[in-house]
């Protein structure tokens, strides 16, 4: 195995291991080689798996915040303790750079965990006065959550969903995505180690359409958190729909980077190229850049320079900048994206392709100029390492530009000039925007996005919004010792 650690990838079932008499194929994206034989469920595990959760909810939901807080912060202590394991495997299962793993994902992971358990214990909303009375406002947990998660950063992205479920007091079905199913397992492990009593997390695997589709149908499941693409996000909408369950959506974006003649040039030119990222698989990217056309040209050569020394190949290699991208399908999908703006014009001023030596799925980092803003190559998301750049005259047209898109998840301003800055955050539709900075996170910040990239927000207090029930106010006359 690629990774070298062999992984238990039955599902985790009511604090077992459970078998299916299928499996699915999981290859490394580094060299296709074989990763696992993966459980196969489908509707009779997903309904065992809510049916374990259901039965370890009322114990869970009456843990006190103090314990579950001691279990959460033991789960980060697993998560620290086995680090390069999770970071080796992850970077087999994703493609994902090893290093980037080591130093940001893995230990936000751990983060992910302790921060909601202390969230958990400061979280006060109980007592305010209203003439002479005092209110006193509680919450309880939901019930059973199912979680659904990509690949693009696997085990990150499904613990920003499990930890504030479990602080919640709520239990959990995750489904990873099937293309990067494995720490999810290890996940099991640690978490059952740090003694989270058995049906609280349970992790079944399998295909989307099988699985997922049958826990977002299930009416005993009481919320679902949903990380993906707008088409799957519809599927689980209307399912979620049809049992009047709340559902936080977390999808795509098509964010703008906007360069203003006044800025640091060289910072404008590092923020871009970050753009490449996890090889353009993160959803916040900045992929459309807009540059104020005085600038565009000198920028353009700088952005050349820079890009065109990223070291793309191997992502176990601390050098390595740029892995593989995670599927061929989706490497079909990028590059058909790719070949359509330049059958329509666009010209490639670096990349355009597959990277010719390096075979596999590797895609080499595009920049396409000369694409009209109604082109798909700048309307939709393309989840790969490939950039437009587009140029603008006037501040009211960069705001155009940037809000021209069906999405809203974020964007990155770059200017020297502070009123520049304030008008112009104020009028982008993005959840999150950036001043001459990128990816700068902050756990109690709302984190989600307008339009079609999502419903919903995740981080500090909206997370507990949306996995708590709100259970009432009572109201009494002042002085009155609440519980
Ligand atoms: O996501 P899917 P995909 C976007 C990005 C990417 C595109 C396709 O544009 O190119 O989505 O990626 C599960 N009922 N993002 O196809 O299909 C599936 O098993 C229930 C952006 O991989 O949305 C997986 O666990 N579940 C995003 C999860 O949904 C279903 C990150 C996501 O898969 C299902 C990932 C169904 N009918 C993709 N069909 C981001 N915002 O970061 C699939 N699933």
């Amino acid at each position: 195995m690629a990774a070298g650690v062999a992984v238990d990838t039955r599902h985790w079932i009511g604090g077992r291991r459970v078998a299916s008499a299928r499996t699915f194929p999981d290859h490394s994206p580094i060299d296709s080689s074989l990763l696992a034989e993966v459980a196969r469920g489908g509707a009779e595990e997903a309904a065992a798996a809510v049916t374990a959760a259901l039965a370890a909810f009322p114990a869970w939901a009456a843990t006190s915040r103090e314990d579950r807080a001691r279990v959460l912060h033991a789960i980060a202590d697993g998560v620290e303790k086995r680090i390069e394991e999770l970071a080796a495997v992850e970077t087999a299962d994703n493609g994902a750079l090893l290093r980037s793993h080591l130093r940001g994902v893995m230990p936000r992971v751990a983060q992910n965990f302790r921060f909601f358990a202390d969230w958990l214990l400061t979280i006060d909303r109980d007592d305010f006065e209203t003439r002479g009375h005092s209110n006193h406002i509680s919450w309880d947990p939901a019930g059973v959550c199912a979680l659904i998660t990509p690949w693009n950063a696997p085990l990150m992205l499904a613990t920003w969903k499990i930890a504030p479920a479990l602080a919640a007091g709520n239990t959990v079905v995750l489904k990873p995505a099937e293309w990067s199913p494995l720490t999810a397992s290890l996940l099991a492990d640690i978490a059952a180690a740090a003694g989270l009593p058995a049906g609280v997390l349970n992790v079944v695997q399998g295909y989307g359409e099988e699985v997922g589709a049958a826990l977002v149908s299930d009416p005993r499941v009481a919320r679902i958190g949903f990380t993906g693409s707008v088409p799957t996000a519809r599927h689980i909408a209307g399912a979620a729909a049809a049992n009047l369950v709340p559902v936080s959506l977390e999808l795509g974006g098509k964010s703008p980077l906007l360069v203003f003649a006044d800025c640091d040039l060289d910072l404008a030119v590092e923020l871009a190229v970050e753009q490449y990222d996890n090889a353009g698989q993160v959803c916040l990217a900045g992929t459309r850049l807009l540059v104020e056309s005085s600038v565009a040209e000198e920028f353009t050569r700088r952005f050349v320079a820079r890009a065109s020394a990223l070291r793309q190949g191997d992502p176990r290699e601390e050098a390595t900048d740029i892995g593989p991208n995670i599927h061929p399908e989706h490497l079909a999908r990028v590059d058909g994206f790719v070949r359509r703006a330049l059958a329509a014009g666009a010209r490639a001023v670096i990349g355009g392709g597959p990277h010719s030596e390096l075979g596999g799925l590797y895609y080499r980092p595009t920049l396409l100029t000369d694409v009209a803003p109604d082109a798909e190559i700048v309307t939709e998301e393309v989840f790969g390492p490939v950039l437009t750049l587009q140029t603008f005259d006037t501040e009211e047209e960069a705001v155009a530009l940037a809000n021209s898109t069906r999405f809203g998840l974020a964007a990155t301003v770059v200017t020297s000039d502070v009123a520049r800055a304030d008008r112009v955050t104020g009028q982008l539709v993005a959840g999150t925007v950036w001043v001459n900075c990128f990816f700068v996170r902050d756990l109690r910040a709302p984190f989600g996005g307008a339009r079609q990239s999502g419903v919903g927000r995740e981080g500090g207090d909206w997370s507990f919004d949306f996995y708590c029930d709100i259970k009432n106010t009572v109201t009494a006359p002042k002085g009155w010792q609440h519980r």
